[in-house]
């Protein structure tokens, strides 16, 4: 592949924005500066008036999940490829092993249907049980492949809920290994009651979905693992913040100097609640996820703790199920499989709503959609920024075209896209995947099979170790 120059554009990073052209050569950026020569033979893109970010970062998906009974829509290359439409150019998606299926029997799986992926993909490693041989394969998943996130589902009971014993177990395993626990922060104990108790009260549709998980129910799980981290003193990662009651928790933590991260989904952050009141029962249906979407208030919270810093990155959760699939829990709201789109259009809905509302400016536009989850994940500076070195992933962003968001143009397979009809201004003109356009004004070139594993090494296990012995070290307040 021969060398790329993007001239005229306004590189805009996490800490800096300037004119200048970007220059990449064999998958790397190889100059940023103002009136670079192009290479002989090189391609030249005109980018005046054009934004030259990082490529996004989606730090959650869920590429052709099995799940309740079924297997997500969206594959690794068709998911993917709507994500470089839409300026995202790497994922970290999970490997979730079944209760007692061996975790690097389901990392190989994972691995395996990866290899179509059409952009750079990483893996969270779920750990949905405990034994020595979960302990074991923890380390060899760290220290031979890359993986440096553990994901654990504070959710879902009788499936890959994780309780207390193997929250402790796998926490305490991570900060050995110089590992990220993440959780999905919902206590799966009241979701299965209250499920039970609304199902036999007779609420049957997808409007019983979200009476069963309030947002109690998710702070009680993010203050749990919270005081778990706490006191095993490893960092945390909250992923789909959806309410206060996370988002608050998370803060006071962050504000006492405990280490947690959060992450907040773009559906959570511009979609409510009353989409389950739709009369329509498969567009009701259609937006079943969880943490489910919220009352209107729990948004200006989320707003604000990216704008306040207290959440970190933007995610999708893209884990999409077709109107048939979803069907499944027309009668019964527990059967029908949790989980909606927005790979395509979480960078759309972050600069209509985040950058053009005046909450977050360019800089933190790119912080929140590319540069902290590099940096949270240990893939900064390779990932997350326009610089000479790092890989070429890039999107030329034009902050003045406009478009309406619609199952019709999108490029998922999945049958409706939870953002219809929301028109933007801002939107990606060209995407480069390690320096190659792979999408250029409405033209997808997304290649299958063009996607690499990113391995992710560990955080310093010696900056854990120093941290435990600081705190073992600390005299501890003597109760008069
Ligand atoms: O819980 C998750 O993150 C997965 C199973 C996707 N589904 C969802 O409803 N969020
Ligand atoms: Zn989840
Ligand atoms: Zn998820």
């Amino acid at each position: 592949m021969g060398a790329l120059l993007i001239r005229g554009a306004t590189v805009v990073n996490a800490d800096y924005a300037r004119r200048a052209d970007v220059l990449c050569a064999d998958g790397l950026i190889a100059a940023v500066g103002e009136d670079l020569a192009a290479p002989a033979g090189a391609e030249v893109v005109d980018a005046g008036g054009l934004l030259a970010m990082p490529g996004g970062i989606d730090p959650h998906t869920h590429m052709q999940l099995p799940f309740m009974g079924t297997v997500a829509a969206d594959d690794f290359y068709s998911g993917t490829a709507a994500g470089l439409a839409g300026g995202t150019t790497s994922i970290i998606d999970f490997v979730i092993p079944d209760p007692k299926e061996p975790l690097l029997a389901a990392y190989q799986k994972w691995r395996g249907w990866a290899e179509k992926a059409a952009a750079d993909y990483g893996f969270h490693v779920a750990v949905t049980w405990w034994s020595e041989q979960v302990h074991a394969d923890m380390g060899t998943l760290v220290r031979q492949e890359g993986v440096n996130s553990f994901k654990h589902f504070m959710a879902y009971k009788n499936a890959i809920m994780a309780d207390d014993e193997t929250l402790v177990n796998s926490f305490s395993r991570a900060l050995e290994l110089g590992a990220m626990p993440t959780v999905h922060a919902e206590n799966g104990e009241l979701v299965f009651q209250l499920q039970k108790q609304i199902f036999e009260r007779g609420i049957r549709g997808p409007e019983g979905h979200p009476l069963s998980r309030p947002p109690a129910v998710e702070g009680e799980a993010a203050q749990r693992a919270i005081a778990i981290a706490n006191v095993l003193n490893v960092p945390l990662y909250v992923v789909h913040v959806s309410c206060a009651e996370s988002a608050e928790a998370i803060a006071r933590a962050r504000a006492r100097g405990q280490r947690v991260f959060g992450e907040a989904l773009a559906g959570h952050l511009v979609i409510d609640e009353s989409v389950y009141r739709n009369p329509d029962i498969t567009a009701a249906a259609a937006h079943v996820m969880s943490p489910p979407f919220r009352d209107k208030r729990n948004q200006e919270v989320l707003w604000n703790a990216l704008q306040s810093g207290s959440l970190q990155t933007t995610a999708t959760d893209h884990c999409v199920f077709c109107a048939e699939q979803k069907a499944a829990g027309l009668q019964d709201f527990r059967k029908i499989p949790n989980g909606c789109g927005g790979i395509e259009e979480r960078m759309m809905v972050l600069w209509e709503m985040g950058v053009n509302s005046g909450r977050l400016t360019p800089g933190e536009f790119v912080a929140v959609t590319s540069t902290n989850a590099a940096r949270i994940f240990n893939l900064y500076p390779r990932k997350g920024v326009v610089a000479p070195g790092a890989d070429a992933d890039l999107v030329l962003w034009d902050p003045n075209a406009t478009r309406t968001l619609s199952v019709k143009t999108q490029h998922s397979r999945v049958d409706y896209n939870v953002f219809e009809g929301r028109s933007v201004t801002g939107v990606p003109m060209y995407t480069v995947s390690r320096g190659k356009v792979v999408y250029a004004r409405g033209e997808l070139r997304a290649e299958r099979g063009a996607g690499r594993y990113l391995k992710r090494p560990p955080f310093g296990p010696v900056f854990a170790a120093l941290d435990r012995k600081a705190k073992l070290a600390k005299p501890t307040a003597v109760m008069r």
